[in-house]
């Protein structure tokens, strides 16, 4: 096998490429190339630049404080309030009767809330929670579903100047608790439930659970705020249960909103680590609110005037906070907040919503993309989906084929695809393509935003040659960085630092492509080295999906004997289709791979299954399915939506060993 087949150097991605149609650039608000070099020349005067739009109260004059690596401070000298920011400031330039958010809960009830009502609400949740005690640096853990007071709950606490954690309303009671007593927090924020595939899912005994577990940490929590949502019986306890919607009520919409050092922390967010304990990953303010705002204009061509914005990721993840709060209100921005799943009460919901208000630009993930893809385009075609103008994809790389449905079913053959990469550390948007100005390659996040710089290096940490594979490394530091892990400096050098000395690294494989373009290869455990030739899972996976049976498909890396690592591949096909049985796809998918990618990818084994073991994010835990694989007992399954997949996938790979 010659090193041109089968290997990362080989990536048979996108052979189409799609540059922006004319009338698309005209318009765009970064038509000129010339930004990426002036932002290359000097990107602390260009991020400076940009933090300059938001409103200091007072202005800073240090840009970037980079004299003790890894610990970066941005606009360290400058004050701002970063909620005034996404509110007072809107509602003073006279755009307080913009709609800011278009709620739809699953059930079907609706709110329409302007910057000028969200401004009030939060003014009131600010003084509330200032008779409960919570002042800067405080921190505040919410456990909310998908509704317009989670945000409100974000701004108050940021308006005081504390700090939120954001637990994902699908975690347990452990993984609640863990995070409550990481960062001590004295304030929980949570409802009694939320709807969620038809029927209430419940929170506030999740909380009472999770704060009555004995950890051995004395517990931090002095009061529950509880909102009204599900309507389900919850029991309050005296003194420290308060309802939201009754203390609300003794509070006026009159507060002043103070100004933070842009240094103070803003929000905790923990990622599921793959051993040990979650990261509490700590993001600030200043630099933070800059580069989400930049990136959310820019990446998304955003004209806050006339668009109708839709993330429609859960708070609970990094792309809540970043690119459905923070970026977008900074900006300005009309969004539709939508509580339930895709699929409720059928898989028409979500274009139904694009349908009624009229989404012009739509951001979700290939996972999201691929179940659409599933259940057929007949389904998004009987809605009118013409408004939408730029499409967006973050989480994983996205297969060529599910690139190629999104813009033709979607994007009407027409919209955009920005291929967002970034991740909970870095943020803002990283990589991604500005949808004036690049033409893009589907399966490709393509560029570095101006301003970043970002480089595949070999394991010495030198740069690789035009297509050729590597480790992805960010140069410098940027405004939305990773400040630290909470509690804890030593890992955050550790986890990050210690690769490559004061450059990032991501855990992230990349390929540069003859013209410079990234692709990202997934995590670095992700890469395989079969016969000391370097694969990668997407690649396979990407390949396996291209087959017109196959709807998902997850690859890993099994232990063996002879060739180190050998590929095993886990399917799921397509419910309607007659050309392949479970029997004979086996056959038929490995002579597929080997003959997209070449005979050194093939699978050893191809197992079809029903379905794959995700987190409630939606990340494949191929983890899992190594263990599988490779005939170990399962690891830690605390994480999936779905704990049962796992067993079934195991008792399946053990009757064919
Ligand atoms: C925003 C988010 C980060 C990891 C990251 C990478 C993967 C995210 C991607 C992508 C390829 C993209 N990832 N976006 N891979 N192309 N456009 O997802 O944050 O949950 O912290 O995950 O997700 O592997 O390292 P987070």
């Amino acid at each position: 096998m010659s090193d041109q087949q089968g290997t990362i150097e080989s990536h048979p991605l996108g052979a189409k490429t799609y540059p922006p149609s004319p009338e698309f650039r005209a318009a765009a608000n970064q038509q000129d190339p010339s930004i990426y070099w002036r932002a290359a020349e000097d990107p602390e005067a260009y991020w400076a630049e940009q933090a300059r739009k938001l409103r200091w109260t007072k202005p800073f004059t240090e840009i970037l404080d980079w004299s003790n690596p890894p610990f970066a401070k941005w606009f360290a000298d400058g004050e701002l309030n970063v909620s005034a920011n996404c509110l007072d400031r809107h509602v003073e330039a006279g755009l307080g009767d913009r709609v800011a958010f278009h709620f739809e809960g699953e059930p079907g009830d609706t709110r329409t809330i302007t910057y000028a009502e969200l401004t009030a609400e939060v003014k009131r949740a600010a003084n509330m929670l200032t008779s409960l005690g919570v002042q800067q640096g405080d921190r505040v853990a919410i456990y909310m579903p998908m509704i317009p007071e989670t945000v409100i709950a974000m701004l108050a606490v940021a308006r005081l100047g504390a700090t939120h954690s954001v637990v994902f309303g699908g975690f347990s009671a452990e993984s609640l608790r863990s995070r409550i007593d990481d960062a001590a927090a004295k304030l929980v924020i949570t409802a009694d439930g939320g709807f969620r595939k038809g029927r209430v899912s419940a929170l506030k005994p999740t909380v009472d659970d999770a704060l009555s577990l004995d950890t051995g940490t004395e517990l931090s929590v002095e009061h529950v705020l509880v909102v009204e949502r599900g309507g389900n019986d919850v029991s309050m306890q005296e003194g420290r249960d308060l309802w939201w919607h009754e203390e609300i009520t003794a509070f006026d919409a009159e507060h002043t909103a103070k100004g933070f050092p842009a240094e103070n922390p803003l929000f905790i967010l923990y990622t599921s680590g793959t051993t040990g304990r979650p990261k509490g990953i700590v993001h600030t303010s200043g630099g933070y609110l800059t580069q989400t705002s930049t990136t959310h204009r820019d990446a998304f061509d955003l004209k806050p005037e006339t668009d109708v914005y839709w993330c429609t990721a859960d708070v609970g993840w990094v792309t809540g906070h970043s690119y459905a709060v923070y970026g977008p209100l900074a900006n300005g921005t009309t969004q539709v907040l939508y509580e339930g799943t895709p699929d409720t009460p059928d898989w028409g919901r979500w274009w139904e919503i694009v349908q009624k208000y009229g989404v012009t630009i739509f951001y979700t993930a290939p996972t999201a993309i691929r179940a659409c893809m599933k259940v057929g385009r007949q389904v998004p075609e009987q809605y009118d989906l013409s408004s939408i103008r730029v499409l967006g994809s973050v989480g994983e790389p996205i297969n060529p084929e599910a690139w190629r449905w999104y813009r033709e079913v979607i994007g009407a053959g027409s919209a955009p695809i920005v291929d967002t990469w970034w991740q909970t550390e870095t943020g803002a948007f990283m990589i991604s393509p500005l949808p004036g100005l690049t033409t893009l390659k589907p399966g490709s996040a393509q560029i570095a935003q101006p301003g970043i710089a970002v480089n595949v290096v070999d394991d010495a940490g030198n740069p690789v040659e035009r297509g050729q594979g590597g480790l992805l490394i960010v140069e410098r530091p940027w405004p939305s960085m990773v400040r630290t892990i909470w509690g804890d400096d030593q890992r955050f050098i550790d986890t990050y630092w210690s690769k490559f000395g004061d450059r990032y690294f991501a855990g992230d494989g990349a390929r540069l492509d003859e013209d410079g373009d990234v692709w990202l290869l997934g995590r670095v455990d992700d890469v395989m080295n079969v016969s000391g030739h370097r694969l990668s899972t997407a690649e396979i996976e990407s390949a396996l999906v291209e087959h017109h049976a196959v709807a998902e498909a997850a690859v890993v890396g099994a232990d063996d004997e002879t060739t180190g690592q050998a590929v095993v591949a886990f399917v799921i096909l397509k419910s309607q289709q007659h050309l392949l049985t479970p029997e004979n796809a086996e056959g038929e998918l490995k002579k597929h791979v080997a003959s997209q990618i070449g005979a050194i990818a093939r699978p050893r084994q191809i197992f079809v299954v029903s379905e794959l073991p995700k987190t409630r994010s939606g990340k494949i835990m191929r983890r899992l399915l190594k263990d599988a694989a490779e005939g170990r007992e399962v690891g830690d399954t605390t994480t999936l939506a779905d704990t049962m997949v796992m067993q079934t996938i195991s008792d399946r790979v053990r009757a064919e060993r």
